[in-house]
């Protein structure tokens, strides 16, 4: 199965068969005190600068994500999609939990975007998924509602069933919703990741979808996060993740070590472009 992306000048697939999309994560704020300062000063340049260094490091698709609190999302991120979206040829990712946020954006976005996120709560449901379909782009569904982000691997299951049924209902094709079924951390739960690569196997077998995940999340807390965040992207590809919301500076080369060895990615030509890439 296959979703389609389309930025300014870029198509992209999504595909569950294919070699793994590399969402670049780094334009967001959270935990990141220089992006948040220049958002809040308007500095254009240095946003831009980091939207066209990420697709350099290898990014396939950009995320946009200007949650700093206290800041005027509505207006804000309506204004980075606009200037991202002019500076890189990728299609976005727009990331935001605020409707209106996503309302107001949308119609800057070049091409046909990812929307970050929808989830099986009602709101949600019946607030993003028309705004889907309206604009004709293409969503993430997290496995997550009223109650938060499920424990057990059968709530997620019934959870990314409850939205992709009603993507259809509202002629959303399930080609068009990739499922998230989250990650919490490892140092509060130490099963929390073992559950979500079961949750990737069991919502992949069942639905055949695009599976989405943010391996950051896991390390939290943890010394050497980004031994763990790399280990746990092999596996979470390995389990059937096939879109990955990810550092691109740190872990492009990584991942696509992983489709070559998953068998995807013959003549080990995206590995050794990659390489090439980061050793001129
Ligand atoms: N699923 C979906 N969307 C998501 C997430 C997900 N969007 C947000 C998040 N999770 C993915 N993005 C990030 C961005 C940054 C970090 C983690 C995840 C991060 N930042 C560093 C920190 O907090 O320590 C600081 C970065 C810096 O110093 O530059 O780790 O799961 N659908």
């Amino acid at each position: 199965m296959q979703t389609k992306l389309e930025g300014r000048l870029k198509t992209h697939f999504v595909n569950t068969e294919g070699p793994g999309t590399i969402i670049a994560e780094k334009l967001n704020p959270t935990g990141n005190k220089a992006l948040s300062v220049a958002l809040q000063n308007g500095d254009h340049d240095f946003v831009r600068q980091l939207a066209i260094d990420q697709v350099k490091a290898g990014a396939d698709v950009l995320d946009v994500n200007v949650g700093v609190p206290g800041i005027d999302e509505v207006s804000l991120l309506k204004s980075i999609v606009q200037l991202v979206g002019e500076a890189v040829e990728v299609p976005l990712c727009i990331d935001s939990p605020n409707f209106e946020a996503l309302e107001a954006a949308l119609p800057f976005a070049p091409g046909r975007p990812l929307v970050n996120s929808v989830n099986a709560e009602e709101a949600s449901l019946e607030r993003v998924l028309p705004l889907v379909k309206e604009h004709g782009c293409a969503v993430i569904g997290l496995t997550i509602d009223e109650k938060g982000i499920p424990k057990d691997v059968e709530t997620r299951l019934r959870l990314a069933g409850k939205i992709l049924e009603r993507a259809v209902r509202f002629d959303i094709p399930a080609e068009d919703v990739i499922i998230d079924p989250l990650v919490l951390a490892v140092s509060t739960d130490h099963e929390a990741a073992a559950k979500t690569l079961e949750a990737i196997r069991l919502i992949r077998a069942e639905f055949g979808v695009s599976i989405n995940l943010g391996a950051s999340n896991v390390s939290f807390g943890l010394p050497d996060r980004h031994t763990l965040n790399q280990t746990f992207l092999a596996l979470a590809m390995a389990a059937g993740a096939n879109c990955l919301i990810t550092d691109p500076f740190k872990l492009s080369l990584s991942l696509r070590a992983t489709d070559l060895l998953l068998g995807r990615d013959a003549f080990s030509a995206r590995y050794i472009a990659q390489f090439r890439l980061e050793n001129p």
